[in-house]
């Protein structure tokens, strides 16, 4: 271990910026676009210093887009694979004030972009965690907080797909939207016994390179005035589930992931994509079984029917009960005659809590 730590510092100075507990090696963000003004990417010299949304960002040379508004990059002539993020739904954090811990904004929306305005402090503790999900998606660059408390914070997530195991798109986004220093932040997946699964991401933001800056106020916890318009440097980190040693064979345990804030953490927003993290199973929907046509005769399989799914991850199959045969939806006109008692099946092989039976006639016996 004290070997590879070497390593990774060594590596740190061209493009490796994060060491992890096993070989992890999550990267930098090389430039974010946002709907400020319509459109802003962080190599612009212009500061944002209002709400705006995260639309897009560059990773190992590809962008990729949040879903937030994929036009603008068209019409901004930006190339990007379409992607779909959303915020880390954190839903308390600390209201108790300690040390800097802040709460920043575009300077521009407390109504005086140059000083002082009206600021109202949040009155509870998820009222503090909102900062962390307001927005679009969740995605708004233009609020946070600064220093959150030391300590661990726990969010359920379900259904990591292993397909996005190293595939190259990034699954996990972090932001720190202020001056970092040498406290590091984690990130942990844990399975339903609070164990690990997999590494620790450990994060090193000052070796992460910032990709433009934005103009700032900070309030403290009361609401009073801390300061403003202040410049602040923007870094964004991509984390795959590879880095955090997740496999096919252990991704399944995952049911929460824990950040350990270390106490001088900045962010805007953890984003999770939306297509690495599955819906959770209870939601799969299974209300209907219909039959469409019988099939022609006592011994063709060309009877059709039409399940009613909703609320997994598609695309959808069915599965007998009785045989375990697997239908997918291009097997749904396909079926003989019978009786069948089936489940509904999603792509992340959720299977729906009820079971519906269809008798299937053919159409000699009518
Ligand atoms: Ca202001
Ligand atoms: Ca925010
Ligand atoms: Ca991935």
């Amino acid at each position: 271990m004290r070997t590879q730590r070497t390593i990774l510092h060594v590596l740190a100075a061209a493009s490796l910026i994060v060491s992890g507990t096993g070989d992890a090696a999550a990267q930098a963000v090389t430039e974010v676009f946002t709907n400020y003004q319509g459109f802003w990417q962080s190599s612009s010299a212009t500061l944002p210093d209002d709400h705006h949304m995260l639309i897009g960002f560059t990773y190992d040379g590809v962008t990729y887009s949040t879903g937030v508004n994929d036009q603008a990059l068209t019409d901004n002539s930006i190339t990007f694979t379409e992607g779909s993020f959303e915020a880390l739904n954190i839903l308390k954090l600390s209201t108790t004030p300690v040390g800097q811990y802040r709460i920043f904004q575009g300077a521009a929306v407390d109504g005086d972009a140059s000083g002082e305005g009206t600021f109202t402090a949040p009155t509870d503790s998820a009222a503090m965690a909102s900062y962390l999900t307001d927005g679009d998606q969740g995605l708004d660059f233009g609020t946070g907080l600064a220093n959150i408390a030391g300590g661990p914070t726990r969010v359920a997530v379900s259904n990591l797909q292993s397909s996005a195991i190293n595939d190259g798109m990034p699954d996990l986004l972090w932001t720190q939207m202020a001056q970092p220093n040498a406290t590091n932040d984690t990130l942990v997946f844990l399975d339903e016994s609070g164990q690990p699964v997999g590494d620790s991401l450990v994060v090193d933001w000052a070796g992460i390179s910032s990709v433009g800056n934005w103009s700032s106020d900070f309030f403290n916890l009361d609401g009073s005035w801390v300061s403003g318009p202040d410049p602040k440097p923007i870094r964004v980190l991509a984390i795959d589930f590879h880095d955090l040693a997740l496999t096919s064979g252990v991704i399944g345990d995952v049911t929460t992931v824990e950040i350990h804030w270390g106490g001088s953490s900045d962010p805007a927003f953890i984003a999770l994509n939306s297509e690495s993290f599955g819906v959770p199973c209870d939601q799969l929907t299974f209300s209907g079984l219909q039959l469409v046509s019988a099939a022609s005769s006592p011994a063709t399989a060309d009877a059709t029917i039409s399940p009613t799914i909703s609320n997994g991850n598609e695309p959808y199959s069915l599965i007998s009960i009785l045989t375990g045969d697997t239908l997918s939806s291009s097997e749904w006109s396909t079926i003989l005659p019978g009786r069948y008692v089936m489940k509904a099946l999603d792509n992340s092989d959720c299977t729906s809590s009820n079971s519906i039976t269809i008798s299937i006639p053919n159409r000699a016996c009518n």
